[in-house]
């Protein structure tokens, strides 16, 4: 059976700032969390940081030649926040904007539209030095920002992310602290969770003031997709608890306007949540036009300890126990599950009835190298998205509103803690001479992306 896709459905692939541009010290930009976090010993693998990346910075020109050539409709790119303020607040850096001026013109002209993400992780140092997303001012900072950059191209653009996935801002970088800044602590963690709700809330406003209503104002979360291992209401109760620590304290006060049932006691020992302040909820949920979910694999829990767990590594949640089922697994160690995405995608449909999604992330590491014929066969890559297009086309069968998928990503990047050791691209990068090489994936994709109907695994010829 062919799978057709509607016509006007986004076709695009997504980066973000830090893990593609190099150029670290270029134009007046300033250090940002990551800059410090990958110099701190034992932080990224291999001692890894994003001082060049792929250097799109300098070959933005060509790489926009490369998705126009593989048909791209969209792109999803971050904006580098201390390239515009580098210290986090205070009049905008001219260059830092012209760099986005000149992307963003390019891809216009090459009939890509460009979908923007304001925050993907890289926050200033010097707002962490503040005290970072803990601190409330950093919400406030954030929607100075955002309209500064609304500003400055709400001519050019027209989808506006505010925030790249804040469960991983919040708890991999003050939880779990494998990401900037690199902190371990549930109070800050929490406190952080409430900022970035904040931040965009404030932001869409900011966005939605500058530009009015031709700007479709939308967010991206990562939302945990738990399955419980077996009907035993323990172990549905260990999914339950899961879902509202990493779920529900977004998207609840998000596209409901107010903090699940619930929350405030399941974290009680952690924070007396007295930075919630009046008048908080009804910023957080401003109108959304539009959600993005980044999705990547699905997770099985039951009610149990880990064997596997640090013990040293704080968590929100006891007596969790992770099953790993038998499946194909990723180079991250993640569960190949595409019904998980059809199940999110319906999930969200039957919340927000007709709220437009989009999948704004979804793609596989594995470990690819250039074949002696100069192609890269990522025949598991392509078979990944083939899978997980497939799962989109479901959802929407069953009625769920989806407007576009992005790729992730374009480009082998860095890969944050990982460093450069994790391959996501549709497109290869060889880290020493920074060529890049359309792989087998990419040119599946880019039929796609032409035709709008699924093709076959093997149909990779360029
Ligand atoms: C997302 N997790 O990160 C990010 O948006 C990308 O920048 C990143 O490259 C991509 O997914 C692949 O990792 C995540 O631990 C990082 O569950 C970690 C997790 C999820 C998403």
């Amino acid at each position: 059976m062919t799978r057709r896709f509607p016509d006007g459905f986004l076709w695009g692939a997504a980066t973000s700032s830090y893990q593609i541009e190099g150029a670290v010290d270029a134009d007046g930009r300033g250090p940002s969390i990551w800059d410090t976090f990958s110099r701190e010993p034992g932080a990224v693998l291999n001692g890894e940081n994003g001082d060049v990346a792929i250097d799109h910075y300098h070959r933005v020109g060509d790489d926009v030649k490369l998705m126009a050539d593989l048909g791209l409709n969209a792109y999803r790119f971050s904006v580098a926040w201390p390239r515009i303020q580098p210290t986090g607040s205070g009049p905008a850096v001219q260059a830092g904007l012209d760099f986005y001026q000149r992307l963003t013109d390019q891809l216009l002209d090459a009939g890509i539209a460009p979908a923007l993400t304001l925050y993907h992780w890289d926050l200033p140092q010097p707002l962490q030095d503040a005290g970072g997303w803990p601190n409330r001012d950093t919400a406030y900072r954030f929607a100075d920002y955002a309209g500064i950059v609304a500003d400055a191209l709400g001519d050019r653009v027209k989808l506006w992310i505010t925030l790249n996935e804040s469960w991983c801002a919040a708890y991999l970088g003050y939880l779990s602290g494998e990401h900037a800044p690199g902190i371990q602590d549930p109070a800050q963690a929490l406190a952080s969770v409430h900022t970035l709700n904040l931040a965009h809330g404030l932001g869409a406003r900011a966005i939605r003031s500058a530009l009015g209503d031709g700007a479709q104002v939308a967010i991206s979360h990562n939302i945990q997709v738990n399955k419980a291992a077996t009907d035993a209401p323990e172990d549905v109760a260990v999914k339950t608890r899961l879902d509202l620590v990493n779920n529900e304290i977004l998207l609840a006060p998000q596209l409901d306007g107010a903090y699940p049932e619930g929350l405030f006691e399941a974290t009680e020992r952690f924070t007396d949540w007295s930075f919630v302040r009046d008048g908080d909820l009804d910023v957080i949920h401003t109108r959304m036009d539009a959600l993005g979910l980044n999705y990547y694999s699905t997770g099985t829990v039951r009610a149990g300890e880990d064997p596997d767990r640090d013990p040293f590594q704080p968590t929100l949640v006891d007596g969790v126990a992770r099953v790993r089922p038998e499946g194909e697994y990723t180079e991250m160690g993640w569960l190949v599950e595409p019904q998980g995405l059809t199940d999110l995608l319906l999930e969200m449909h039957r919340r927000w009835p007709g709220l437009p999604l989009y999948v704004t992330e979804n793609g596989a590491a594995f470990d690819d190298e250039v074949a002696p014929d100069g192609r890269v066969h990522d025949e598991r890559r392509t078979a990944y998205l083939h899978s997980h297009v497939e799962a989109v086309g479901r959802a929407m069968d069953a009625g769920a509103n989806v407007r576009g998928y992005f790729a992730w990503s374009l480009f082998d990047n860095f890969e944050w803690s990982y460093g450069y050791g994790k391959r996501f691209g549709i497109v290869h990068v060889d880290y020493d001479t920074l060529t890049r090489t359309v792989k087998d994936s990419g040119h599946w994709y880019s039929r796609l992306a032409g035709s709008g109907v699924l093709p076959g695994v093997d149909e990779t010829t360029a």
